[in-house]
């Protein structure tokens, strides 16, 4: 693996993602091919292949390359150093879905305010050492400087800040996989809670940079973070060389085996590159639909999110400021689903210390401190609930300076437990035109698992499902000459306390009985006097008019076509004696045939 970090770089992009500063600058200006690493590929495999690290190692060493990872299971996959030529031959592999150039990027280390060493601020800040097996409020006072500021926004609806954060919950009991540049793990604030699970060069996953261990504190640190109990996994992605760079490819290797690795109930926050990645889009996703709710960044371009990479997330995060504005770097657009503090956000440090930072990487852990809370309190549940509970929960309009279509919420923790919205139901109507309409109805399945019988033209209704939530619908038992307009599956969300539709439009025809043909019984004739084929054909529903061709059996056939049913007249002249076969086959406009043959023998 370590191999791709010996990859010389030509120009390194100034890339945004993280970018720590009060005043972010622009993106630096990326190279002509946005990031992209000369000869180092992904190649996405086909889903339905079963062996991904076997072919992937076949197809490498075919093709001369240098493997660097193998991917199974938030992609089937791997990713390469390799030939230009291999590449376009993998193109054309039909085991293979496509083929992306691998990208590196980097965060610049523009650190607003040197780490100071104030561990001894870590004990006597105001935390009443919460109990953390049993559900009470525990209040946090902050310090002098009234951090850490964004704890103290998330407990409160409107400002001023009180200066203090009430949870009722440590997240206890719940892993958050913190994807990012390592972990420095001995810092105190983190009381032995973390650890390090997964290192992408196979070194110790020890944060060098600084930067993951600030999001694991926002996280999960005993002062700086939202969620005081939670276990810290790190799983190092990037900046191995302590420089902070990346690569597509890594991310998605540590997204690989935190899918097939976690223990649940399980949160995680992934550092997010610029450059779009259907890849790493379809990583993250297979990574969320496992059971792990995902917080990213949504950038720090003051761009349109969609645009990137941030806005292919299930939950990207802008970030707001000490005064509930936008903050001025932070990308927006209706692909960001909230924002949550992102700016001189005080955290963990490496080497025991801490650092205050600003970037929308520091607004996303304090959304994935609050799914950590919401699992540790109500239990697992699948990250679109969780995604919908802490949507519903926001607070709403507060945010000034918000890009018009960006989603104008804050994050909000409730101090007292909020349970799950209330349950909605689901009302499935079908309507059923055309011909030759089923007589037995069809079956509707909700979510995989609960199913009811439904008429052609009927309704049933589906209660007590989770509200604000989306679920999938399915009508089966649709007979082959029917089809179901948009096709027999929705996604329907399913409102609180209120019903959604799910109409489906079925249209039937008239299935299509192929034409019967007979040929006549078998003949004979006298060469040189020449052979008159008569056949009949019937169609029992009349779809004419029909094609029809005779083979002569002697390598010659005649053509035509009917206007009705009834008989085919055709005549040939055959050069040899002997016996052939004579076949007449008779084709429909719906394109049904039917055919018939006889011998018919030549002689003297
Ligand atoms: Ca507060
Ligand atoms: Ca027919």
């Amino acid at each position: 693996m370590s191999a791709a970090r010996a990859v010389a770089l030509t120009v390194l992009v100034a890339f945004w993602a993280c970018r720590d500063a009060l005043t972010p600058t622009q993106p630096g200006p990326r190279n002509g091919a946005n990031g992209v690493i000369p000869g180092q590929y992904i190649v996405v495999f086909r889903d339905s292949v079963a062996d991904p690290v076997g072919l992937a190692q076949s197809l490498v060493n075919a093709q001369g390359g240098t493997l660097l990872h193998s991917y199974t299971r938030a992609l089937k996959g791997f990713a390469a150093r390799l030939p230009d030529a291999a590449v376009a031959a993998l193109r054309q592999d039909a085991l293979i879905a496509y083929v992306e150039p691998d990208r590196e990027d980097s965060v610049p280390r523009t650190r607003l305010m040197g780490a100071s060493s104030d561990l001894q601020r870590l004990g006597p800040m105001g935390v009443v050492e919460p109990d953390r097996a049993v559900s009470m409020s525990v209040t946090q006072q902050m310090d002098a400087n009234g951090d850490p500021w964004g704890l103290d926004r998330i407990d409160q609806r409107a400002l001023p800040l009180s200066g203090t954060y009430t949870y009722t919950s440590t997240g206890a009991g719940v892993h958050v996989y913190i994807m990012d540049s390592g972990i420095w793990t001995a810092h105190p604030d983190f009381e032995h809670r973390a650890d390090i699970v997964y290192d992408y060069a196979g070194g110790t996953g020890q944060d060098c940079y600084g930067h993951g261990t600030l999001v694991a504190g926002i996280v999960g640190a005993a002062t700086y973070g939202v969620a005081k109990g939670v276990f810290l996994h790190g799983v190092r992605v990037w900046s191995a060389d302590c420089r902070g760079t990346f690569t597509t490819s890594d991310i998605i290797a540590g997204i690989d085996w935190v899918t097939a690795n976690h223990q649940s109930p399980a949160v995680a926050n992934v550092l997010m590159q610029s450059e779009p990645s259907t890849a790493l889009a379809t990583a993250i996703q297979r990574l969320w639909a496992s059971g792990v709710f995902v917080a990213t960044a949504a950038g720090n371009d003051n761009a349109d999110a969609c645009q990137l990479a941030p806005g292919q997330a299930p939950f990207a995060v802008a970030a707001s400021t000490k005064s509930d504005a936008k903050g001025a770097f932070s990308n927006w657009g209706q692909c960001v689903k909230i924002y949550a503090p992102g700016e001189l956000i005080q955290s963990t440090w490496l080497n025991g210390q801490t650092s205050i930072e600003t970037g929308t990487s520091f607004a996303a852990p304090h959304v994935a401190g609050v799914a950590a809370l919401y699992k540790a309190t109500f239990g697992d549940a699948s990250s679109d609930v969780v995604a919908n509970w802490i949507l519903n929960n926001a607070t709403a309009g507060v945010i000034t300076g918000n890009r018009p279509g960006t989603p104008n919420l804050l994050l909000y923790s409730p101090a007292g437990p909020v349970p799950p919205p209330p349950p909605g139901n689901l009302k499935v109507t079908t309507s059923t035109s055309g011909s030759n309409l089923p007589t037995s109805g069809y079956t509707v399945t909700v979510d995989g698992t609960t199913s009811q019988a439904i008429g052609i033209n009927d309704s049933v209704t589906f209660t007590g499902l989770s509200g604000n939530s989306s679920h999938s619908v399915v009508l089966s038992g649709v007979p082959g000459n029917c089809t179901v307009s948009g096709g027999n599956s929705q996604t329907v969300t399913v409102p609180s306390g209120g019903t959604a539709t799910a109409p489906f439009a079925v249209s039937c025809t008239t299935p299509n009985t192929p034409p019967t043909v007979d040929a006549g019984p078998n003949a004979s004739v006298v060469l040189g006097l020449g052979y008159t084929e008569s056949a009949t054909f019937s169609d029992p529903d009349n779809d004419g008019p029909w094609s029809y061709t005779i083979a002569w059996g002697d390598g010659s056939s005649s053509t035509g076509s009917a206007s009705s049913q009834g008989t085919i007249i055709a005549m040939h002249d055959y050069l040899l004696l002997g016996s052939y076969t004579i076949t007449v086959t008779v084709v429909d406009s719906r394109g049904a045939s039917g055919s018939a043959s006889k011998v018919l023998t030549v002689m003297m």
